[in-house]
């Protein structure tokens, strides 16, 4: 085993009140594509940029465009929870780890059995209609062609937040509650280049923050221990 992990153990081993806040590099493991790798989506071609067609304002003006996107990369069915996502819920479930945080809209953390999940931009496993606000399942989102449309004949739309729109207040206060309380706040597989997501973690005042992420971050200066390596091989070996 390597040093780095061997000095995860022991931080793990003498915390108690561990956060993580984890990104897309979280489930690349479990075969979802993250943004910014150079696999990920971002480094794909589509008739419009993906921040752009994940918008708000593009959202409104072109959900046959949007849902297209949609069907074809934004597919989490078949996904199964990664070793990364499995130990931080056996952590939760040892009572070592208050939250998980997450920038992830697939499910994966409650999949594996994580109960208290803040989902900073929301779930493709929950819908609505985007005109009455009505709550419908996830369902008619998958078995759809084109665009899915509510009863009164409004448009539904993923329970996400599109670029453009604001984050929700409470899992913003519970977030900066959570991380400001940290013994030990873990950030693993994410850019920290989407905001106010990434600014969170300058909440945490502890002296035990590792980042595992497989490139570089804006808060590698910030961290007491840097990993490098996949963060499911990682999980698996603490
Ligand atoms: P990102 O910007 O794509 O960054 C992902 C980061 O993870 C990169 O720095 C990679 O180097 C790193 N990485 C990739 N795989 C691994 C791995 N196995 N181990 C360690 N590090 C790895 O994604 P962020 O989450 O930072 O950006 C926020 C966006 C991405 C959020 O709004 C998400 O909703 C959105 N997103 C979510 C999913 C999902 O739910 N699974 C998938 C794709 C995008």
């Amino acid at each position: 085993m390597n040093e780095n992990i061997q000095k995860l153990r022991e931080m793990v081993r003498g915390s108690d009140n561990i956060v993580f806040f984890g990104g897309a590099g979280v489930s690349t493991e479990s075969g979802i594509p993250d943004f910014r790798s150079v696999d990920g989506l971002y480094n794909q071609t589509y008739a419009f940029p993906p921040e752009t067609i994940l918008s708000h304002s593009f959202f409104e003006k072109n959900p046959e465009e949007y849902y297209r996107f949609h069907h074809d990369k934004l597919s989490i069915a078949g996904a199964k929870p990664n070793a990364a996502h499995i130990r931080l819920a056996q952590l939760e479930a040892e009572g070592k780890l208050r939250a998980v945080i997450t920038q992830n809209i697939d499910g994966l953390h409650q999949a594996a059995g994580s109960k208290n999940v803040l989902e900073l931009h929301g779930s493709l496993l929950r819908a609505y209609c985007s005109r009455c606000g009505k709550s419908v399942s996830a369902e008619c989102m998958n078995v759809s062609e084109g665009v899915p449309r509510c009863d009164c004949g409004g448009v539904i739309r993923p329970d996400i937040v599109l670029y453009e729109e604001a984050l929700d207040d409470d899992t913003v206060s519970g977030a900066i509650h959570f991380i400001r309380n940290a013994d030990m706040l873990i950030i693993g597989g994410t850019s920290l280049a989407v905001y106010p997501a990434a600014g969170l973690i300058n909440y945490y005042r502890g002296h035990k923050l590792v980042l595992i992420n497989r490139t570089e971050t804006g808060a590698d200066a910030m961290a007491d221990l840097i990993i490098r390596d996949k963060i499911g091989e990682v999980f698996s070996q603490i």
